[in-house]
């Protein structure tokens, strides 16, 4: 990440009400326990641990309708709400933020606020959403109504959404901006809808096929860290379930341990990472902090930890 010069601001984010299964509260706490920060100030980064966001139950206020298919709608709205705007204080304050989750929800407010920043700022935005899932349901298609599954669709304007931040405005990301990595579990109409919208997703039989390593530098390739914003949404289902079963939403077939490595490596060396969500671990499910270490070990490599000092060839 280009963080050489800037203060890395861990936030925790204690979610779980926008996923189906209980215990990504905890997830900010398995992080620091498996040593995030030392992990990061070890590259000799200055880290400041920002605490645990804390957002008290919200009275349901919302109409019924299209919406009364989202689960937990009046929390995570104001979850929303108030991660947005702490999100935007963290990146006004000059410090690279890390948003320790929670479940994946919390992107809605995370991104949302990062999508101001850099509309103000002057600064291309580029979303790359590592995660077995699309996370592109909407209200009218979630099959579970587990917003964690909608925060794509919401990032992307999907008007149905659009309550969930109130009078917030944000820059709608266009589909272009985004970019899925690692997809393997989309939803029938799910998959419609992302189709039609033209996402960018790499899935893993492309990956299989290309390579992460090439399919990555096809993005990242012409992308300038003078203007360019990468906000990184790493979802912990994207690496295989036998790497990482601490998460509510396992899907076979994911990145391996060193495919993993090598995309935040590249990450790494491309300069352009200005943010990071990390989500969707749940200790609760986790086989004896497994999860959350190869998480913070591979933070370690996205902030410039290297088996030897070689970068990426330019291609
Ligand atoms: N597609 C399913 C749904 O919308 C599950 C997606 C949510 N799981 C996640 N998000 N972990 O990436 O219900
Ligand atoms: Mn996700
Ligand atoms: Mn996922
Ligand atoms: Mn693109």
């Amino acid at each position: 990440a280009s963080a050489a010069k800037s203060t890395i601001a861990l936030i925790g984010v204690p979610l779980e009400l926008g996923a189906g299964a209980a215990g990504t509260v905890m997830g900010p706490a398995a992080l620091r326990t498996a040593g995030l920060r030392a992990a990061i100030a070890g590259l000799g980064h200055h880290v400041v641990d920002e605490g645990d966001m804390d957002v008290p139950h919200a009275v349901p206020e919302f109409a019924p309708g299209e919406l009364a298919n989202c689960r937990n709608l009046s929390d995570v709205a104001a979850w929303t709400g108030e991660i947005h705007d702490r999100a935007l204080s963290l990146l006004a304050s000059g410090a690279l933020p890390i948003f320790m989750g929670g479940d994946h929800s919390i992107a809605m407010g995370t991104i949302s606020a990062v999508s101001r920043f850099c509309a103000e700022a002057g600064r291309r935005l580029v979303v790359l959403w590592l995660d077995a899932h699309a996370d592109f349901n909407t209200p009218a298609t979630s099959p579970s109504g587990n917003m964690h599954g909608m925060s794509v669709a919401f990032l992307c304007g999907e008007p149905s959404l659009t309550p969930v931040l109130g009078e917030r405005a944000f820059p709608a990301l266009a589909a272009g901006d985004i970019h899925l990595f690692g997809v393997r579990s989309v939803d029938a109409e799910e998959r419609r809808t992302l189709v039609e919208r033209g996402v960018d997703c790499v899935d893993m039989r492309m990956i299989d096929e290309f390579g992460m390593s090439a399919l990555l530098r096809g993005i990242l390739d012409g992308l300038d860290p003078e203007t360019t914003h990468l906000h990184v949404s790493f979802d912990v289902d994207f690496l295989d379930p036998e790497l990482a079963p601490g998460t509510g939403t396992t899907v076979p077939g994911g990145a391996t341990y060193r495919e993993a490595h090598l995309v935040m490596e590249m990450l790494h060396d491309s300069g352009l990472v200005r943010s990071l969500d990390i989500v969707e671990l749940n200790p609760f499910l986790d086989d004896r902090g497994k999860s959350a270490r190869v998480a913070v070990d591979l933070v370690g490599s996205l902030f410039g930890r290297s088996i030897v000092h070689r970068p990426s060839p330019r291609a």
